[in-house]
């Protein structure tokens, strides 16, 4: 294995609890009822696709214009949060892997649905680990089309199979494999059962892992 992708939200910050507030302020507005449980399901979807999620869980269908101004309004919630962003809400042991790969000259991207990864990568320090930042930007399919780890893989200058990705979500993982990666959960087991290996949060993940991986002769993982 030769290069490492990671996913931005649950993997490497946890954003989502900033997407929930923002999507709670809007449904609030909107009458909608919107609990942390119904938060899961809009985790490595995109920005557009959970508002449309969210008006079916209402029952509204809006002018495209209306949905526009939403989206935006959302946005800029979810914005304000992200500003007060610092180093400290990176989560447990990321940084142990992101220094180890860097060391060892291990190329890394970043593999996220977001369209705000580049700034929160700014804002918590850790712009200069990746090589390539394929966000929601660069995009057309989103997760589980696995569109964003193949352009991430070619941007590293490596087939797919020679990629490891990190992902939190269902959608993304059934992106990495669907990639040909090798896909790691972080995350629950029985959420991620389609996973090539799961880890609750990095803490459970030993550099002698990393060294295994390195050491892996890739081979087709679909
Ligand atoms: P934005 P990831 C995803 O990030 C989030 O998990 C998902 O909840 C969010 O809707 C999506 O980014 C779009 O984010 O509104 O910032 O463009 O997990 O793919 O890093
Ligand atoms: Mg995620």
């Amino acid at each position: 294995m030769k290069g490492f992708i990671f996913d931005l939200d649950g993997v490497i910050v946890d954003t989502a609890k900033y997407h929930y507030l923002a999507w709670k302020h809007l449904a609030d507005q909107l009458g909608i009822a919107f609990t942390e449980e119904d938060n899961e399901r809009f985790k490595g979807v995109s920005r557009r696709r959970c508002l449309e999620m969210l008006l079916e869980m209402g029952g509204l269908q809006v002018s495209q214009t209306q949905f526009d101004t939403w989206l935006l309004e959302k946005n800029e919630d979810y914005l304000s949060y992200i500003a007060r962003m610092d180093a400290s809400e990176i989560l447990p042991d990321v940084p142990k892997v992101l220094k180890y790969l860097r060391e060892r000259g291990v190329p890394m991207a970043l593999g996220s649905a977001s369209k705000n990864a580049g700034p929160i990568l700014e804002k918590v320090g850790l712009s200069s680990y990746f090589k390539a930042v394929i966000d929601g930007n660069k995009v057309v399919k989103a997760k589980p089309d696995p569109q964003v780890f193949l352009l991430a893989a070619e941007r590293l200058g490596l087939a797919p199979r020679q990629c490891v990705v990190f992902e939190d979500a269902q959608a993304g993982i059934a992106a990495a494999n669907a990639a040909g990666m090798f896909s790691i959960g972080i995350g629950q087991a029985d959420v991620l059962s389609e996973a090539c290996q799961v880890f609750g949060d990095f803490t459970e993940i030993e550099i002698s892992f990393i060294d295994r991986l390195l050491s892996t002769e890739p081979k087709t993982y679909q």
